[in-house]
């Protein structure tokens, strides 16, 4: 049992309500018995040693600056993934034990059908770092196994020697529904082999950063927003993580208004498969603000300041140009009688001022970038290019950055608005103004990524519209987007009203969502981050 301080190493329990909210418990205590039961069943009678479990999340606002450096504003979901574990390896479990150079590990999931399950053989002295090939569900967790296994060969050099596993992966958060399963599933997974190989504290935050750069292997530059939430999140409140000078994340709550402000989440069911359809829109993005960064750079800091091959992730992003840009020119981040707060979102004007006068609205082609940057196309295209769809000829450097830094200000004003609470709590009508204004960033942020990030799909538009007309403060779609998942904030008397409107125009028409309609429309809370169970 780890009775370390909770925010710091990942917590060990026995008690479902120490994970879930009370209501919830009774519902994911049938769960577990139920996935504890086949996991069992496949295993000879064994009962797993642990479960590992790290939910999706919701992203309430911050889109797609996470890779650029600057902070945002997620929270964990009740929607997890469970890995069910035993290194039980013998006749009854059919694992076969490890020998002095391999171990084992079967992996399976819950819904055999969908996602088949897969045996696999490693090396005890080291795992591979190769990109995977073809997509199979499993890469996800191999990708966490990947990490996990890793950091433990750093660690623990060649004297250790690694024990087989069985898993049973048991997950709730809908794949490609823009509530992170990926993220979830690698965080557990890496958990589950940490845990399993015999490491009994974890730490949050070298959990978060080894899921991070596991996750890369699935084929997705991420930033770290969603491995972030799935691991630090704490019950009740959302989650600010910073990624600039280090990885930060802090518990934010929510200012109680009269009405009660609600997070509901809704689905398009438009899959957004980021490794399969849309890898192509997510790099892409990631490489857009990368140059666009490196453009900016160029045209604008003083010659000596290029930045090219061994660039750092910081000079490489715009938060790179953000801080060289004020720091040449020290200027006082906070002139006297200015808030931090107001100084930065004075800095966020400014720049975005600057990107016009200087980028051109017409995209970008790699001849003129590399020449901007006085390099060639070669150099130019290993070093920033590797692994991108070549056919890409269009660069819009203006519009990425204008929706980034425009992003990262409605961030800091959000984040303003939730430190300064309306005064008068009891007043409905004080209560509605306040919350009305944290809508609106939601709906600022929602045209931003549907004009300037293109990130957004039609039918993300019409649930923001349909919730406006049910009573919502604003909404926006949340994660990569291009699909997925959409986000409201609702006074709590319009829960019903806003659920109705979707309904009766988009859900309810036809009998395309009739199958999915309980998970159509749900009304979330802040939740837990990764924890281990225990079964008694
Ligand atoms: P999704 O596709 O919702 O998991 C992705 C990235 C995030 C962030 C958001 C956009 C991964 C694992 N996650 O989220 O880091 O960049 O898009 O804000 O790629
Ligand atoms: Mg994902």
């Amino acid at each position: 049992m780890v009775v370390a301080d909770a925010e710091n190493v990942v917590t060990t329990t026995r008690d479902l309500e120490a994970i879930y909210y009370p209501e919830d418990a009774p519902e994911q205590e049938e769960r577990y018995v139920r996935v504890v039961a086949q996991f069992c069943d496949q295993n000879g009678g064994h009962l797993p040693d642990f479960i590992a479990r790290s939910p999706g999340r919701v992203n309430i606002i911050g889109e797609h600056i996470d890779y650029s450096l600057y902070p945002v504003l997620p929270m964990a979901i009740k929607d997890d993934v469970l890995v069910l574990v035993s290194t039980q390896a013998d006749d009854a479990t059919g694992l076969s034990p490890p020998t002095e150079d391999e171990f084992y590990v079967e992996v399976s999931n819950s819904d055999g059908d969908k996602y088949p399950c897969r045996r696999m053989t490693f090396s005890q002295h080291e795992v591979s770092s190769e990109p995977f090939a073809g997509h199979h569900w499993s890469n996800y967790f191999l990708a966490g196994l990947r990490g996990a296994m890793q950091k433990l060969m750093q660690k623990y050099g060649p004297g250790k020697s690694y024990k087989s596993m069985r898993v049973l992966v048991n997950g709730t958060v809908p794949a490609a529904g823009g509530l992170s399963s990926s993220a979830a599933l690698v965080v557990a997974s890496a958990l589950a082999v940490l845990r399993a190989q015999g490491e009994d504290v974890i730490e949050r935050k070298a959990l978060t950063e080894l899921a991070i750069v596991s996750e890369r292997a699935v084929g997705v530059i991420s930033g770290g927003m969603d491995q972030s939430a799935s691991v630090m999140s704490q019950r009740g409140a959302a989650l600010f993580v910073e990624f600039y000078p280090e990885l930060l994340a802090r518990p934010v709550y929510f200012p109680e208004t009269k009405p009660a402000l609600k997070f509901v989440i809704a689905q398009t069911f438009v899959k957004a498969e980021k490794q399969v359809s849309a890898a192509f829109g997510y790099n892409l993005r990631v490489v857009e603000c990368t140059l666009a960064a490196l453009v900016m750079n160029a045209l604008v800091n003083p010659p000596g300041t290029k930045l090219m091959v061994d660039a750092s992730p910081l000079q490489q992003s715009l938060r790179g140009f953000h801080e060289t840009y004020f720091g040449l020119q020290k200027r006082d981040v906070a002139p006297e009688g200015d808030s931090p707060d107001r100084a930065l979102i004075r800095q966020f004007q400014e720049l975005r001022q600057l990107v016009k006068d200087k980028l051109h609205r017409q995209p970008y082609s790699l001849e003129e970038i590399a020449q901007i940057l006085e390099t060639d196309l070669a150099t130019l295209k290993a070093t920033y290019l590797r692994g991108y769809p070549t056919e890409c000829k269009d660069f819009k450097l203006r519009d990425r950055a204008l929706h980034v830094w425009g992003e990262a200000q409605r961030v800091v004003s959000f984040m303003e608005l939730l430190k300064n609470p309306p005064a008068d709590h009891g007043e409905p009508t004080v209560g509605d103004k306040y919350n009305a204004e944290l809508g609106k960033l939601l709906l600022e942020s929602q045209d931003s990524c549907r004009d300037s990030f293109e990130c957004s799909v039609s039918q993300i538009d019409q649930l923001v519209q349909l919730g406006r007309i049910g009573g919502s403060y604003g909404g926006r779609l949340t994660g990569a987007g291009w699909g997925g998942c959409t986000i409201h904030l609702v006074p709590e008397d319009k829960v019903a009203s806003v659920k109705e409107s979707m309904m009766n125009v988009y859900y309810g028409v036809g009998d395309n969502f009739k199958a999915v309609l309980d998970t159509a429309m749900v009304v979330t809370r802040p939740g837990t981050g990764s924890t281990i169970y225990e079964p008694s």
